[in-house]
């Protein structure tokens, strides 16, 4: 056979191996050589039965998404279609085994149940993530899925576009064993085991007892769109994917078929698809920085070493006892260290009860804790991460410290949020070792970490912080330094224009509802009470002496201060909080307000949904495009990544970057010149902007010829 597909024929059993790495995509050359490699055992008269395998890591991860991109623009020859493939499989007239280790996804899966019969290994995971692209399954899993797992099971895997392991696919007969030993050996003596018992081969199609019937199973269509509006909000293919299960209950399976590949062209033309799919590659393009080689040497991370436990260092001590790195966590005094221990130990018991994990997990990973009172064994620490208060002569005190106490190849970071990386190292003889890891409130949840990247920082501590990020589950995003870095920077402008959208009529009630219905995880208000307006006011205090004077300022934020309404730590700040902490509008918020804007000789107004969003929204992607063109983002897509896995930033709509060139760069140019206009100052349309909407450019295409000068300069 060729490259892609082989096929290796011993004592009866015929084994085709997909080998496509990275991860046996569905690209361009495979299902041909599929088809020509079943011909050949199909025709083969020594050949009783046929394994199907993936090589190297993995099964099959589904179709390969290059393609998908392709299609979902426009581009290329249309979305992939696998009928023909997947009709082959199940028409061969032996049995078929699909041997699955590592993943079988989407596609994969799709393949899969084309067979007569799965195994796999007990870590294999196995479903339909197509959601999370903003597509459904269109390779018939919508029709076979349902006829292996039952209507209810196909609902839940198709919405929520969640793998299971190999055991749970056991026990909802999505495969029929799990293979503890070599998978191949296993699989092989399965297909023999068939070959003895003989009869009919078991077509999936052709299953109809699990299907029920549309009258028994329309509760669980209800069950399933409510699922797909609460968890997956405002997105389109997760109810379109309980449309096309629906159709395998009320029609025969080619007619499903023909129903579920409409279903996936109406979803793959959309911009929900367009830009979940940037999204896929744009998270993974953040750790290729052109000046820094893949095969570059980085420092190994067994030992870490925090300094401070309070929300954040307990948050990034969690982080690293889940990735098995055994942890020193040290405080100044010890109720300061019981209170962060004993928030530690609470957040993991709620993940013990809500079984996310085992008591003995647990236990292993509060062993790997360390709580102490002195700087004892921070000399053998691989990596010292300091996560103390926001202050510059604090960070510089510490920083002293430890640059007298680490070994000479042990990484420092600081988890500033804001503060300058260059002046932090400064004061260390080792300035190349010095980094920013900015991690995110829950820093055991939350996915994004900024890596800050200082004048003198070297490229094995970037290479060493990106690995690291893979490491702790999380997506490491390189960004330059200059005040709040990439994702705090367009966050200032934010806050601040949602503040102006207060005094000037609107209510934070009404705008963090704009917010919320355009997508956002949280509004805007709402994350300020969480965050605490004290920590808001403190950093506008620092930042005084940067604002260009004359510029307008927001004034609630002091009035709140000074009222002590510092947000749901006080119970009260832009709203009041029930003992739930759920927000509630407060009337004497809108009273100050109202009051705020006269003393300000500020004119209140009626305002628009349109209008919020537009300012909130523009804001940042003119910061964004500022943030680019002075070089502290490589990529408007690592701005996206940033503000997608770090600020609660809807993915079906990409990122601020993307959302612009969703929009049109120069209709959202024409916008922040009306506004630059009104509002002065603060909306001077960034320059990079400018160039592109005139050039009818988009940020994408930046990207790409960026990417392409920055290659070549290497
Ligand atoms: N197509 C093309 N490239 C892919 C790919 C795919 N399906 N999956 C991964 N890659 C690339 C990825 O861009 C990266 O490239 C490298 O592989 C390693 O990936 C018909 C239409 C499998 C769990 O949604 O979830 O089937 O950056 O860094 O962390 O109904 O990749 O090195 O150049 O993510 O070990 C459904 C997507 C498609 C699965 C491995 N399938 N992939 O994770 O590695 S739609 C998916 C993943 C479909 C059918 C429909 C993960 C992974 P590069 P990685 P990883």
């Amino acid at each position: 056979m060729d490259k892609l597909v082989n096929l290796a024929t011993s004592d009866g059993v015929a084994v085709i191996t997909i080998n496509n790495p990275p991860v046996n995509a569905l690209s361009p050359g495979v299902p041909e050589g599929l088809l020509a490699a079943l011909d050949v055992a199909e025709e083969d008269p020594l050949v009783h039965a046929i394994v199907i395998i993936g090589g190297g890591r993995t099964f099959i991860a589904g179709a390969d998404i290059k393609e998908l991109e392709m299609a979902a623009s426009g581009r290329g020859n249309g979305p992939p279609e696998f009928h023909g493939t997947l009709a082959s499989i199940e028409d061969t007239s032996k049995p078929v085994v699909m041997a699955i280790h590592g993943t079988a996804l989407g596609g994969g899966n799709e393949v899969a149940m084309a067979g007569h019969y799965r195994v796999a290994t007990p870590d294999a995971q196995i479903g339909q993530p197509e959601v999370n692209l903003g597509i459904i399954p269109g390779a018939e899993g919508t029709q076979r899925l349902p006829r292996l797992v039952g209507v209810a099971a196909a609902v839940d895997l198709c919405v929520s576009g969640k793998p299971i392991r190999a055991p749970e696919a056991l026990k909802l007969g999505l495969i029929d064993r799990v293979i503890d030993g070599d998978l191949l050996t296993g699989a092989v003596a399965f297909a023999r085991e068939l070959v003895a018992r003989g009869g009919a081969l078991r077509k999936t199609r052709e299953l109809t007892d699990k299907l029920g019937s549309e009258f028994v199973d329309a509760s669980i269509f209800v069950a399933g769109r409510d699922q797909a509006r609460k968890t997956r909000r405002n997105m389109l293919a997760p109810l379109k994917a309980v449309d096309a299960i629906e159709a395998a209950v009320t029609m025969p399976f080619d007619e499903g078929c023909k129903k579920e590949r409409e279903i996936f062209e109406e979803c793959i033309a959309s911009d929900q698809a367009r830009a979940l799919i940037h999204a896929f590659f744009a998270e993974r393009a953040v750790s290729k920085i052109p000046d820094i080689p893949k095969e570059i040497a980085v420092y190994n991370i067994r030992q870490a070493a925090i300094i401070g436990a309070g929300t954040m260092g307990g948050g990034i001590a969690m982080a690293c006892a889940n990735a098995g790195i055994s942890v020193r966590l040290k405080e100044l005094q010890q109720h300061a260290l019981d209170h962060g221990l004993e928030t530690i130990r609470k957040n993991y018991e709620n993940s013990v009860k809500k079984g996310r994990f085992s008591q003995e997990v647990m236990d292993q990973r509060m062993a790997l804790i360390q709580p102490q009172l002195t700087y004892e064994g921070f000399d053998q620490a691989d990596l010292i991460i300091e996560a103390a208060f926001e202050s510059m002569e604090l960070k510089k005190h510490i920083f002293r410290e430890i640059d007298k106490i680490a070994k000479p190849d042990c990484v420092l970071a600081s988890n500033t949020s804001t503060l300058d990386i260059d002046e932090i190292a400064s004061v260390t003889a080792r300035p190349g070792m010095v980094i920013g890891l900015h991690f995110f409130s829950p820093a055991n949840v939350m996915r994004l970490v900024e890596i800050v990247r200082g004048k003198a920082t070297s490229k094995e501590v970037v290479a060493t912080a990106l690995a690291l990020a893979k490491k702790l589950g999380k997506v490491g995003v390189v960004v330059g330094n200059c005040w709040g870095f990439v994702g705090n920077r367009m966050m200032l402008p934010y806050m601040r224009e949602a503040q102006f959208l207060v005094e000037e009529g609107a209510t934070p009630e009404q705008v963090d509802r704009a917010l919320t219905s355009f997508g956002m995880a949280m509004g805007i208000f709402a994350v300020d009470d969480m965050g605490g307006i004290d920590v808001q006011w403190r950093v506008r205090e620092e930042r005084k002496h940067m604002e260009k004077p004359g510029l307008r300022v927001p004034l609630m934020l002091a009035k709140l201060f000074h009222l002590g309404r510092l947000g749901q730590k006080s119970g009260a700040g832009w709203y009041r909080y029930d003992e739930n902490r759920k927000p509630i509008p407060d009337p004497e918020v809108h009273t100050l307000i109202e009051k705020t804007a006269v003393e300000g000789g500020i004119e209140r107004r009626p305002i628009s949904d349109d209008e919020i969003i537009e300012r909130c929204i523009y804001i940042m992607i003119n910061e964004g495009a500022k943030i680019l063109e002075e070089g502290y983002a490589l990529r408007a897509a690592d701005i996206d990544v940033i503000y997608l896995t770090g600020y609660g930033f809807p993915a079906y709509r990409g990122g601020p970057m993307w959302y612009a060139d969703t929009v049109g760069l120069k209709k959202v140019l024409d916008r922040i010149r009306e506004l630059h206009a009104q509002h002065g100052a603060f909306w001077e349309p960034a320059p990079l902007l400018n160039k592109l909407a005139d050039q009818g450019q988009s940020f994408a295409t930046y990207d790409a010829s960026h990417d392409r000068a920055l290659a070549l300069a290497q």
